[in-house]
Protein backbone atom coordinates (compact mmCIF):
# COMPACT_ATOMS: atom_id res chain seq x y z
CA UNK A 1 0.00 0.00 0.00
CA UNK A 2 1.18 3.36 -0.94
CA UNK A 3 0.28 7.11 0.04
CA UNK A 4 0.03 9.11 -3.19
CA UNK A 5 -0.05 12.68 -2.68
CA UNK A 6 -0.24 14.74 -5.77
CA UNK A 7 0.16 19.10 -5.37
CA UNK A 8 -2.28 20.19 -8.10
CA UNK A 9 -3.95 23.55 -9.85
CA UNK A 10 -7.42 24.29 -8.43
CA UNK A 11 -8.61 24.25 -12.28
CA UNK A 12 -7.80 20.85 -12.39
CA UNK A 13 -8.83 19.36 -9.23
CA UNK A 14 -12.53 18.56 -9.77
CA UNK A 15 -11.97 16.78 -13.39
CA UNK A 16 -9.31 15.23 -11.53
CA UNK A 17 -11.58 13.78 -8.54
CA UNK A 18 -14.40 12.86 -10.81
CA UNK A 19 -11.67 10.57 -12.73
CA UNK A 20 -10.06 9.17 -9.56
CA UNK A 21 -13.76 8.32 -8.22
CA UNK A 22 -14.62 6.53 -11.43
CA UNK A 23 -12.08 4.42 -11.34
CA UNK A 24 -12.52 3.21 -7.75
CA UNK A 25 -10.36 5.00 -5.97
CA UNK A 26 -10.67 7.10 -2.60
CA UNK A 27 -9.48 10.55 -2.44
CA UNK A 28 -9.09 13.06 -0.26
CA UNK A 29 -9.15 16.97 -1.41
CA UNK A 30 -7.20 19.56 0.66
CA UNK A 31 -6.96 22.95 -0.27
CA UNK A 32 -3.14 24.16 0.20
CA UNK A 33 -1.10 27.06 -0.85
CA UNK A 34 2.25 27.18 -3.06
CA UNK A 35 5.11 28.51 -1.13
CA UNK A 36 6.54 29.99 -4.27
CA UNK A 37 3.80 31.78 -6.05
CA UNK A 38 1.19 32.21 -2.32
CA UNK A 39 -1.71 30.37 -4.38
CA UNK A 40 -3.98 28.53 -3.62
CA UNK A 41 -3.97 25.31 -5.31
CA UNK A 42 -5.31 21.92 -4.42
CA UNK A 43 -3.38 18.86 -2.74
CA UNK A 44 -4.94 15.27 -3.12
CA UNK A 45 -4.27 12.42 -1.21
CA UNK A 46 -5.29 8.61 -1.76
CA UNK A 47 -4.10 5.44 -0.30
CA UNK A 48 -3.62 2.99 -2.97
CA UNK A 49 -2.62 -0.64 -3.52
CA UNK A 50 0.56 -1.21 -5.05
CA UNK A 51 -0.23 -2.57 -8.25
CA UNK A 52 -2.57 0.61 -9.04
CA UNK A 53 -0.24 3.54 -8.17
CA UNK A 54 1.03 3.95 -11.85
CA UNK A 55 -2.93 3.84 -12.38
CA UNK A 56 -3.59 6.68 -10.24
CA UNK A 57 -0.46 8.65 -11.98
CA UNK A 58 -1.56 8.04 -15.25
CA UNK A 59 -5.28 9.63 -14.53
CA UNK A 60 -2.78 12.28 -12.25
CA UNK A 61 -0.95 12.95 -16.17
CA UNK A 62 -4.34 13.16 -18.02
CA UNK A 63 -5.87 15.12 -16.24
CA UNK A 64 -3.58 17.85 -15.30
CA UNK A 65 -2.55 20.68 -17.39
CA UNK A 66 1.41 22.66 -17.64
CA UNK A 67 0.26 26.39 -17.43
CA UNK A 68 1.88 29.49 -17.85
CA UNK A 69 2.09 32.17 -14.76
CA UNK A 70 3.36 35.86 -14.71
CA UNK A 71 4.88 37.24 -11.60
CA UNK A 72 6.32 40.81 -10.92
CA UNK A 73 9.21 40.14 -9.28
CA UNK A 74 9.25 43.37 -7.15
CA UNK A 75 6.70 46.40 -6.68
CA UNK A 76 7.16 49.51 -8.71
CA UNK A 77 7.24 52.53 -7.61
CA UNK A 78 6.61 55.53 -9.94
CA UNK A 79 7.08 57.89 -7.22
CA UNK A 80 10.87 56.53 -6.52
CA UNK A 81 13.51 57.80 -9.02
CA UNK A 82 15.95 55.07 -10.32
CA UNK A 83 13.77 52.35 -9.16
CA UNK A 84 14.03 49.38 -12.20
CA UNK A 85 10.92 48.24 -13.94
CA UNK A 86 10.44 45.04 -12.68
CA UNK A 87 9.59 42.83 -16.34
CA UNK A 88 6.74 39.96 -15.16
CA UNK A 89 8.74 36.54 -14.75
CA UNK A 90 7.18 33.48 -16.67
CA UNK A 91 6.54 30.66 -13.99
CA UNK A 92 5.87 27.29 -15.57
CA UNK A 93 3.04 25.48 -13.12
CA UNK A 94 2.41 21.77 -13.00
CA UNK A 95 0.83 19.67 -14.24
CA UNK A 96 1.23 18.31 -10.78
CA UNK A 97 3.66 17.30 -8.15
CA UNK A 98 3.30 13.30 -6.99
CA UNK A 99 4.92 12.12 -3.96
CA UNK A 100 4.91 8.32 -3.31
CA UNK A 101 5.23 7.21 0.15
CA UNK A 102 5.36 3.32 1.51
CA UNK A 103 2.24 3.16 4.13
CA UNK A 104 3.67 0.76 7.73
CA UNK A 105 -0.53 0.64 8.35
CA UNK A 106 -3.90 0.83 6.97
CA UNK A 107 -7.13 0.42 8.56
CA UNK A 108 -10.55 1.53 8.45
CA UNK A 109 -12.27 1.27 11.60
P1 LIG B 1 4.53 27.02 -5.73
O1 LIG B 1 5.51 26.80 -4.62
O2 LIG B 1 3.66 28.22 -5.66
O3 LIG B 1 5.38 27.03 -7.09
C1 LIG B 1 4.76 27.35 -8.32
C2 LIG B 1 5.78 27.23 -9.45
O4 LIG B 1 6.80 28.19 -9.27
C3 LIG B 1 6.47 25.87 -9.50
O5 LIG B 1 5.69 24.97 -10.25
C4 LIG B 1 7.80 26.21 -10.16
O6 LIG B 1 7.67 26.27 -11.58
C5 LIG B 1 8.06 27.62 -9.68
N1 LIG B 1 8.95 27.66 -8.53
C6 LIG B 1 8.75 27.13 -7.31
N2 LIG B 1 9.78 27.40 -6.50
C7 LIG B 1 10.65 28.12 -7.23
C8 LIG B 1 11.92 28.71 -6.96
N3 LIG B 1 12.50 28.61 -5.75
N4 LIG B 1 12.53 29.38 -7.97
C9 LIG B 1 11.97 29.49 -9.18
N5 LIG B 1 10.77 28.95 -9.50
C10 LIG B 1 10.13 28.28 -8.54
P2 LIG B 1 5.67 23.44 -9.85
O7 LIG B 1 7.07 22.93 -9.69
O8 LIG B 1 4.80 22.75 -10.85
O9 LIG B 1 4.99 23.36 -8.41
C11 LIG B 1 3.60 23.60 -8.23
C12 LIG B 1 3.27 23.55 -6.75
O10 LIG B 1 3.56 22.23 -6.27
C13 LIG B 1 4.11 24.47 -5.88
O11 LIG B 1 3.55 25.77 -5.87
C14 LIG B 1 4.04 23.78 -4.53
O12 LIG B 1 2.79 24.06 -3.91
C15 LIG B 1 4.05 22.31 -4.93
N6 LIG B 1 5.42 21.75 -4.91
C16 LIG B 1 6.28 21.70 -5.93
N7 LIG B 1 7.40 21.08 -5.56
C17 LIG B 1 7.25 20.74 -4.28
C18 LIG B 1 8.07 20.07 -3.32
N8 LIG B 1 9.32 19.62 -3.63
N9 LIG B 1 7.60 19.89 -2.07
C19 LIG B 1 6.36 20.32 -1.74
N10 LIG B 1 5.54 20.95 -2.60
C20 LIG B 1 5.97 21.16 -3.84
Amino acid sequence: MKLVFAVVQDKDVENLLFRLTKKGHRATKMASTGGFLREGNSTIFLGVEDDKVDEVIEIIKGCCMLREHYINPAPYSPAAPGSFIPYPMRVEVGGATIFVIPIDRWERV
